[in-house]
């Protein structure tokens, strides 16, 4: 009888195997770098005119490797009896699937974040990581230890060993001791594998402390490295320290597309001008005078992670838009960062939100250089793009304008859930 069968189911056990195996490799090079460049904080800036794309191309690429692992299930069991008593090819097989699994059910928690509660996000996030941290080099490792060279450096490496062996009369080498020839192939592969710790130990580790909290650093040092010099400091309301949301639960990832910038409390100034009647300019001492609140609310980024309770004190914007008499012909509130880069807007309504304010303290302590400080926008119903980070300037207009990421493809309607 004729296999009428066509291409794919036509393909013996072996050639599908091969075929599998290739287009994987490199499915997960390409889902490897556009991650990459996701979620390198230096890229960031670089990334943005394209990031939008470059994370719908990353997510269909997971869905590709999805489809390879769906294409594969059904010879699972058959490839499983065939390497089963090669312990090393069976326990790759393992880990590789057992990477590969976690990478896609955290990748579609975060490809439809919109969809799940958003702890689910933030912890899908935090596993999307770690999952990268170990599959990357553990693939890389794999790559060289299986290469052909290597392969093939091993096989020559034995023949001309047994070839003078063979000649000065003696045995062949008992299959035991074969195990010390491959001393070269080990060696390589050891060194390949240091190596790659080493390369990926220190983002690892500066993972690691942003998600854990720690740094690495005493607080004392961190905020000694603090570029900011403001005096005074913001005194602390009651409710802010301690903390009245019992402290933030959760970690900031920090987010910035320029140099981090640097404000000294002598040159640091905040205005609020455009269809306004009365444009004002504050030093940092008016402005600390300005009546503050505080207040807890949660943090929500569109890249999937969360802070809970974060108690935050500062200026109401509703106080600043009355002191400076908004006009009637304006419509919307631009925000300027001290970056001189980042901008984004709320409606005049938007604005007036009880909970929108200029933070000056983040859990009773000034907020982070890099965080926003001295001072930070925070619209805790909206996405965190709209948090403008060194807030310095208000202007009142009366055209729409689109914000930073907004002009990259966020979408304008920010709203947490809506
Ligand atoms: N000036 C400035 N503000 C910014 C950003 C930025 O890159 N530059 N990123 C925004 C985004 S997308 C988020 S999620 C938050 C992140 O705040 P964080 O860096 O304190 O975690 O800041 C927002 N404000
Ligand atoms: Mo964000």
């Amino acid at each position: 009888m004729v296999d009428k069968r066509q291409g794919w189911l036509k393909y013996p056990f072996g050639k599908k195997l091969k075929r599998l195996h290739k287009w994987n490799a490199w499915v997960i090079l390409l889902l490897a770098i556009t991650g990459i460049m996701l979620y390198l904080p230096f890229l960031r800036r670089y990334v943005a005119p394209f990031r939008v794309n470059l994370k719908l191309v990353h997510i269909y690429l997971g869905y590709v490797s999805i489809f390879l692992l769906l294409l594969y299930t059904p010879l699972l069991t058959k490839h499983m009896k065939q390497i089963w008593k090669r312990v090393n090819h069976r326990n790759n097989l393992r880990f590789v699937l057992f990477i590969i699994i976690g990478w896609s059910v955290s990748g579609i928690i975060l490809a439809f974040y919109r969809h799940f509660p958003d702890v689910w996000s933030s912890t899908a996030l935090i596993f999307h990581d770690l999952f990268t941290f170990v599959g990357i080099p553990y693939t890389v490792y794999h790559a060289i230890s299986r290469s052909r060279w290597l392969k093939k450096m091993d096989r020559e490496e034995r023949k001309t060993r047994d070839q003078k062996k063979n000649l000065d009369g003696t045995q062949p080498l008992a299959p035991k001791k074969r195990e010390t020839l491959m001393s070269r192939r080990k060696f390589i592969r050891l060194s390949a594998g240091g190596l790659l710790v080493v390369a990926v130990a220190p983002f690892f580790y500066g993972w690691l402390g942003r998600i854990a909290g720690f740094s690495g650093e005493s607080l004392l040092k961190q905020t000694k490295r603090d570029g900011n010099h403001m005096v005074p400091q913001p005194e602390p309301a009651p409710g802010s320290l301690p903390p009245k949301g019992g402290g933030a639960n959760g970690t900031f990832r920090m987010y910035t597309v320029t140099d981090v910038p640097a404000f000294s409390s002598d040159t640091w100034s905040f205005t609020i001008d455009g269809l306004v009647d009365h444009p004002l300019t504050f030093n940092w001492k008016e402005f600390l005078n300005l009546p503050q609140k505080v207040q807890v609310s949660d943090f929500h980024c569109v890249t999937g992670w969360s802070v809970y309770h974060v108690t935050w004190q500062g200026v109401p914007l509703s106080y600043l838009l009355k002191k400076a008499g908004v006009k009637n012909k304006a419509k919307y509130v631009k925000f300027y960062s001290g970056d001189s880069v980042y901008t984004d807007t709320l409606t005049i309504k938007q604005a007036h939100m009880d909970d929108v304010m200029v933070a000056v303290l983040r859990d009773g302590k000034p907020i982070p250089q890099d965080y926003g400080g001295p001072s930070r926008l925070i619209v805790p119903e909206m996405y965190g793009y709209k948090s403008v980070k060194w807030l310095n300037r208000m202007e009142l207009i009366d055209q729409p304008w689109t914000g930073f990421w907004e002009k990259r493809g966020y979408k304008k309607n920010a709203w947490y859930r809506g």
